[in-house]
């Protein structure tokens, strides 16, 4: 059997035959022979390939548990041997990870690279929402953002993308927020960003004007949010469990798309013409990313929930290969990020939403109706992306500090 732990304790293997457990605080002790019995369920110990092999032993012990809630601990360590760069939630930054992040964005920022993201995201419009494609599309690009602050100076070269998690209220030791900061991306309502620039320059926050899918984007400064609590949760994590109960991507998908991620951009900011409420503005702020991110998280996690090895052998509930059983029905107008609901109808999948078709804007250049011909790829060596690519995260290189893939969020 190979031995391996977890840093901050939570499952260790200590050698051939004692696993221990920590549960809620306590720890149990499980001896490995073959068939054992814990809290009411079968469970077989052989050898373990990876840590997250044994993960997923204890989970088949624990899934139907009323709650079950097993500390995995801090993965990190071992996900950085491994050569994955690793996502870390935002309220946990040191203060000199989150200053390194701000100042990687505002790099790309100054240097005009950060505004194509803002355009791809509102040209994009439903060959990336509204289906399927939804958490490839956004995966991609949210790597693509990582990959370019990483390429961007020697000081950022070891950036990765952190998550908000916004079920958690995220305060700080003081009491204040620990995420809306003056010293960050800004408050509550509208923010207006300045920083010194490369050569000493005082440089702005600007959304570009430009001509999007649904008409004018007009330039103007800042970033503009709602008025909301800047210690107070955004989305309540019954939201979260209700979607990751699902066992079909078929209706995790829209359950997820709606309130639980939905919620965060409306809280933040949709309506009064604010950044979240328009997809061709919601890239604006820099929190979107990090909104994002996530979003990435759940499903890497309804992922680990599902067990790959499971959906492995039923692709038609990792994605749906051929038609939705479930419609997704929105409510078109130009708001960004509403909530969806399903209704009981089959139809065809949305163009660029099957599993093996080329999402744009990774298509090398093909152009699609209104868009531009466009390459925001900074990934020199695989510049096209089907969601098939996208279904296991790790193959993009990175992983998240806390997927916990036992538990629900709690
Ligand atoms: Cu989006």
């Amino acid at each position: 059997m190979n031995a391996f732990g977890y840093r901050g304790v939570g499952i260790s293997v200590e050698g051939d035959n004692e696993i221990s457990i920590e549960l809620n605080g306590s720890p149990i002790d499980i001896e490995t022979n073959d068939d054992q019995t814990v809290f009411g369920s079968a469970l077989t110990f052989g050898e373990f390939e990876s840590p997250e092999s044994l993960a997923r032993a204890v989970v088949d012990t624990q899934v139907g548990l009323a709650n079950p809630m097993i500390d995995l601990g801090d993965v990190s360590e071992m996900s950085e041997a491994s050569g994955l760069d690793v996502r870390r939630n935002v309220a946990e930054l040191s203060d000199a990870d989150r200053t390194k992040f701000r100042d990687a964005v505002f790099l790309l920022k100054e240097r005009g690279e950060y505004d194509k993201y803002i355009k791809f995201h509102g040209f994009t419009d439903n060959l990336g929402h509204f289906g399927p494609a939804f958490y490839p599309w956004h995966r991609v690009f949210l790597r693509n953002f990582e990959l370019e602050l990483q390429n961007l100076s020697p000081e950022s070269a070891d950036v990765t993308l952190p998550y908000w998690d916004y079920t958690s209220a995220n305060v700080d030791a003081a009491g204040g927020s620990a995420i809306w900061r003056e010293d960050f991306f800004g408050m509550n309502g509208y923010v207006d960003l300045t920083w010194s620039g490369e050569d000493g320059t005082e440089q702005k926050w600007v959304l570009p004007g430009y001509e999007g899918l649904r008409g004018r984007i007009e330039q103007r400064d800042g970033i503009r949010r709602n008025p909301f609590s800047l210690t107070s949760r955004f989305v309540n994590p019954q939201a979260f469990n209700d979607a990751l109960r699902h066992r079909d991507y078929r209706r995790f998908a829209p359950a997820f798309e709606g309130p639980p991620h939905g919620g965060a951009h409306v809280t933040l900011g949709v309506g009064g013409g604010n950044d979240q409420g328009n997809f061709a503005t919601a890239v604006n702020d820099p929190f979107f990313m990090l909104l994002h991110c996530n979003v990435d998280r759940m499903w890497a996690k309804w992922q680990d929930l599902m067990r790959e090895d499971w959906l492995a052998d039923n692709p038609g509930q990792s994605y749906p290969a051929t038609q939705l059983a479930e419609d997704y029905h929105w409510d078109k107008s130009d708001v960004a990020h509403t909530a969806p609901h399903t209704v009981h109808a089959a139809r065809a999948m949305p163009d660029r939403h099957n599993l093996t078709d080329v999402m744009w804007p990774w298509d090398a250049s093909k152009s699609h109706e209104d868009r531009p011909d466009s390459q925001m790829v900074t990934d020199a060596d695989r510049r096209i992306y089907r969601p098939i690519d996208t279904l296991n995260h790790h193959d993009l290189g990175y992983t998240y500090d806390n997927i916990d893939p036992t538990g629900f969020v709690a």
